[in-house]
């Protein structure tokens, strides 16, 4: 690996919040497990973006707003099938906030998504329509910061999918996948991985990454 390129690299760091940690609404097992790690990245990294889930109250892709849906069922919604949560990220809460330990501070952009009532927002890049950006493809082209390293929660969810819309718009993809926490709601994590290799997502290691 060569070392990093203070002009074009960047490190992504998806929805390390309270809610997708132990004792959160939407616990990703051991997600708070990669907060060191995650720490020891953005110290190394020249750039550093940070993403926030974050709903409002009575967002649609709460299962607590549908009659008779459960949290992890499914619906479609007019973009599309949307996976049901529990209410989570909500604006302004305590769960929507970051992990206490994370290393936050050298952030240079936060990226909120999900804010829409009526359209969820898995990726750093595009919301679940796959149309409407967020924002920050051309933050990140306007800057020049062409390569990217991804980490954080969910790997088959936020981080997964921004790395799949990372690589469709051109941008050098890699996840850090011992940085990386999975929710794997039947089968998703295998589906993530697949799809990622094949779209040309490098997948690797926090021993391959260099300091
Ligand atoms: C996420 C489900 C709902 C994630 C966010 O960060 O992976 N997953 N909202
Ligand atoms: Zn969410």
């Amino acid at each position: 690996m060569t070392a990093a390129n203070a002009e074009t690299d960047a490190l992504i760091v998806i929805d390390v919040q309270n809610d997708f940690c132990p004792g959160g609404a939407l616990a990703v097992s051991g997600g708070d497990e990669i907060v060191p790690l995650v720490n020891r990245l953005i110290a190394v990294s020249p750039h550093v973006v940070l993403t926030q889930d974050w709903h409002p109250a009575r967002h649609s892709s709460f299962a607590s707003v549908h009659a008779g849906q459960a949290p992890f069922g499914s619906i479609d919604l007019p973009y599309g099938a949307q996976t049901l949560w529990p209410d989570h990220c909500v604006q302004g809460s305590k769960g929507a906030e970051f992990h206490n330990g994370l290393a936050w501070t050298k952030a240079e952009l936060v990226i909120r998504k999900g804010f829409r009532p009526a359209i969820d927002s898995y990726s750093a890049f595009f919301e679940n329509d796959r149309v409407t950006p967020t924002g920050l493809a051309g933050y990140l082209r306007e800057r020049g910061l062409t390569h990217l390293t991804l980490v954080g929660l969910a790997t088959d969810f936020c981080v997964a999918y921004s790395a799949l819309d990372a690589r469709r718009l051109g941008f050098d993809t890699r996840v850090v996948m011992d940085a990386c926490r999975a929710i794997d709601l039947g089968g998703s994590l295998q589906d993530a991985i697949t799809r990622m290799q094949q779209s040309g997502v490098t997948l690797t290691d926090s021993t391959s990454v260099a300091a």
